[in-house]
């Protein structure tokens, strides 16, 4: 029984994500929309996170964790796009995440809010950081990337983000996806549409924020297991990178042309940005024969890993780090 609740403890602490964020407290206590939430994450300093106090830390952290993830998807620390980091900033985007869908403060911030920060709200139960993004554990991903590209892209780059008829890129490719250009829901949609959306409570414009969502996952890989595939095809068919890449051709090119900067990667619920000088092993600012000593050490498993030494950031400390480093040594010289 010892033995077990020993694996049991191991396995817990294993399965903690690591993510380089502090809560703090609300520091808006006086805004009347925002006094129910006593637990606060400022994100990158573009996008504020508010939960009530029953959301544990390790949910509040994720949330923290998927926005950075999405908006500095290759954790340098510093947002990808910078216009989007200041249209989010002069925005005040922001996430809710309250206790439940009949908690008191989620009516309190309706009844108070008037920013135009905020495009989607989280509920305690739908937080999952063991299953970042997974259809049906955690909807952190969908509701992250809906505030983004709702408060952010769309106004934005309106002629590839705007989600009225007849604007956009975007809308011309959901059009082609949904088998023709409905205003409103039709009865039944055509035979070839992909994108099949039968909420009658989201309009058009609710739709093209919805289709982004499932075009940028769906290239990221997290719809990509049989459980998924098929709870969600009665909405969207594409649910294979491949098969989204071969069917929805327009959007394919849209969200992966790099001037865009749409997060490719699927946020894994770590984000932990190294921030010191690379190649700086020993931390002592210059880099020279001792962070090659240093660095030697780590691949003969004298001391543990170091993002330092990781020169080509592959996640492995190994003879290829050595020779970078060696190279910013005899290059400086
Ligand atoms: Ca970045
Ligand atoms: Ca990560
Ligand atoms: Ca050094
Ligand atoms: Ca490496």
């Amino acid at each position: 029984m010892k033995k077990i609740t020993y694996i049991l403890l191991l396995s817990f602490i294993f399965s903690q994500n690591e993510v380089c964020f502090e809560i703090e407290e609300n520091p808006n206590m006086n805004n009347q929309a925002l006094n129910c939430f006593s637990k606060y994450v400022n994100v990158l300093d573009c996008f504020e996170v508010y939960a009530e106090s029953s959301v544990s830390d390790a949910k509040v952290l994720h949330v923290a964790s998927v926005i950075a993830e999405l908006l500095d998807n290759n954790e340098d620390g510093i947002v990808d796009d910078q216009n989007l980091f200041l249209e989010l900033q002069a925005r005040e985007a922001l996430m809710p995440v309250f206790s439940s869908f009949s908690s008191p403060c989620m009516d309190n911030f309706e009844d108070y809010y008037n920013g135009d920060g905020v495009s989607a709200a989280l509920w305690r139960n739908e937080i999952d950081p063991n299953n970042p993004g997974h259809w049906g554990d955690d909807a952190t991903v969908e509701e992250v990337l809906h505030t983004i590209n709702h408060v952010g892209h769309v106004s934005l780059y309106p002629e590839y983000f705007d989600i009225t008829p007849n604007s956009s890129v975007m809308s011309d490719a959901m059009d082609i996806a949904r088998g023709g250009q409905f205003i409103t829901m039709p009865s039944q949609y055509p035979e070839e549409a992909w994108y099949h959306y039968d909420d009658w409570t989201c309009d058009y414009e609710c739709m093209a924020i919805e289709y982004l969502y499932w075009c940028i996952v769906s290239h990221m890989g997290i719809l990509n297991d049989t459980q998924t595939c098929l709870g969600i095809d009665n909405e969207w068919e594409l649910c294979t990178p491949e098969l989204f890449e071969s069917t929805d051709i327009m959007m394919f090119d849209l969200i992966t042309d790099p001037q865009h900067m749409i997060p490719q990667s699927a946020p894994d619920g770590n984000y932990c940005p190294f921030t010191g000088i690379l190649g700086d092993v020993n931390s002592d600012m210059v880099i020279d024969v001792l962070d090659i000593i240093s660095t030697v050490n780590i691949v003969l498993g004298h001391d543990s890993f170091n993002y330092a030494a990781d020169m080509n950031t592959d996640g492995i400390i190994n003879i290829l780090d050595i020779i970078f480093i060696v190279n910013i040594i005899l290059a400086t010289q």
